[in-house]
């Protein structure tokens, strides 16, 4: 099914100069861009962002960390998206994620996992919603689709 989901680039990943390399990836893949953005997150947004981890105890960490200088905010539209840029990232720990996903090539703590992706369709809208208006996402189609699409 045609979806929209929300990736950021998080601090230790613009840091690192891995902007250009994770971009690529989900270009390459077949995802279409239809929002992007850099910025950096106050500790309002993070609190939204982060509202299902309020009182945990890795929390006041995560919080520091993902305002800790910018990010790289994008919306991805594809067939599928949301689990497979999940997948193409890994799993949440970098020690845990397979070679050959963001995480795992890219990654060694939890908490500098380089990359977010939402984890489901409903999880996407409010996110998007948080780092996005509807008009900075655009649509818009590619010719190379045709050749991406049976
Ligand atoms: P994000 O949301 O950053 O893409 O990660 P995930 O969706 O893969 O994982 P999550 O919501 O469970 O965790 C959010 C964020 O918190 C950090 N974290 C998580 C941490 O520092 N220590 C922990 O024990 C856990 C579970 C990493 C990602």
């Amino acid at each position: 099914m045609l979806e929209r989901t929300y990736v950021m680039v998080k601090p230790d990943g613009v840091q690192r100069n891995l902007v250009g390399e994770i971009i690529t990836r989900f270009e390459r893949k077949g995802y279409r861009i239809a929002g992007l953005k850099m910025l950096r997150i106050t500790p309002e947004m993070a609190e939204k962002h982060y509202a299902e981890h309020v009182g945990k105890s890795f929390y006041p960490g995560l919080v520091e960390y993902i305002t800790s200088g910018p990010v790289v905010a994008m919306v991805l539209e594809g067939k599928d998206v949301v689990a497979g840029a999940r997948k193409m990232m890994g799993a949440t720990n970098p020690a845990e994620a397979g070679p050959g996903t963001i995480r795992g090539d890219f990654g060694l703590d939890i908490g500098r996992n380089v990359i977010h992706g939402a984890d489901s369709v409903a999880s996407a809208q409010r996110e998007m919603a948080i780092y996005f208006t509807e008009a900075e996402l655009l649509q818009y189609e590619k010719a190379v689709e045709a050749w991406l699409y049976e």
